[in-house]
């Protein structure tokens, strides 16, 4: 049970997650939000949101809406009304699919298109446990992220790797931005 009513003040930021059709950005949301792995998930339609808590130094709490937007074409008009007033953006590409990976130029340039500001974000190369279909080399992946100074994890929904640190470095960049508390780092789900 979260206690959200004992904090001594708590900040509220929206985060939009994009990348393309089934690379899995509902299943890892599901992970980083249960701890566990969900295989059962439908295509998302149009957007999910999903709240999460993080329990910060000096009774601060941080909400993060994490808007969870579907990789589906046909929402590619709406999709920019999703985007304003984000805070934090997350990029999924499947290492396993290499059109996934190239799409992701794409998915940043429209998200820097419909926002003013640049805004802290993190690129996730997801189902790392399917290593033997790897299609996406790290140091490719790495140059892009370092081109767009975005911070780079290679993660698994299934098996949890790196899910919940990619998703603390990002609310961490946040709460930097905002200047909100120096302690960023000692971030935990509250
Ligand atoms: N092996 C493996 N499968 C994964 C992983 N993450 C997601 N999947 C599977 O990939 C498929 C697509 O996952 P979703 O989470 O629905 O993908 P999505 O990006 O939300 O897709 P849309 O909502 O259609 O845009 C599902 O069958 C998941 O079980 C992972 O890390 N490893
Ligand atoms: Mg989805």
């Amino acid at each position: 049970m979260i206690d959200t009513g004992s904090a001594n003040k708590s900040f509220s930021f929206k985060v939009v997650v994009l990348g393309d059709i089934a690379v899995g950005k509902t299943t890892l949301i599901r992970r980083h939000a249960t701890g566990k792995f969900q295989h059962d998930i439908s295509p998302t339609i149009g957007v999910d949101i999903t709240t999460k808590y993080y329990q910060l130094p000096a009774g601060l709490l941080l909400m993060l809406s994490v808007w969870d937007v579907s990789g589906e074409e046909i929402y590619s008009k709406l999709r920019s009304m999703y985007y304003g007033g984000s805070a934090g953006a997350i990029l999924v590409f499947d290492l396993t699919r290499s059109e996934t990976f190239s799409r992701v130029k794409t998915w940043y340039e429209d998200l820097r298109a419909n926002l003013k500001e640049r805004i802290p974000a993190v690129l996730m190369g997801n189902k790392k446990d399917l290593v033997p279909s790897r299609a996406v080399a790290e140091s490719d992946a790495k140059n892009l992220a370092g081109s767009y100074s975005l911070n780079y994890f290679e993660t698994s929904a299934l098996t949890g790797e790196n899910v919940d640190r990619a998703f603390y470095r990002l609310a961490a960049l946040i709460i930097e931005g905002k200047n909100l508390t120096a302690d960023a780092y000692g971030i935990r789900k509250a």
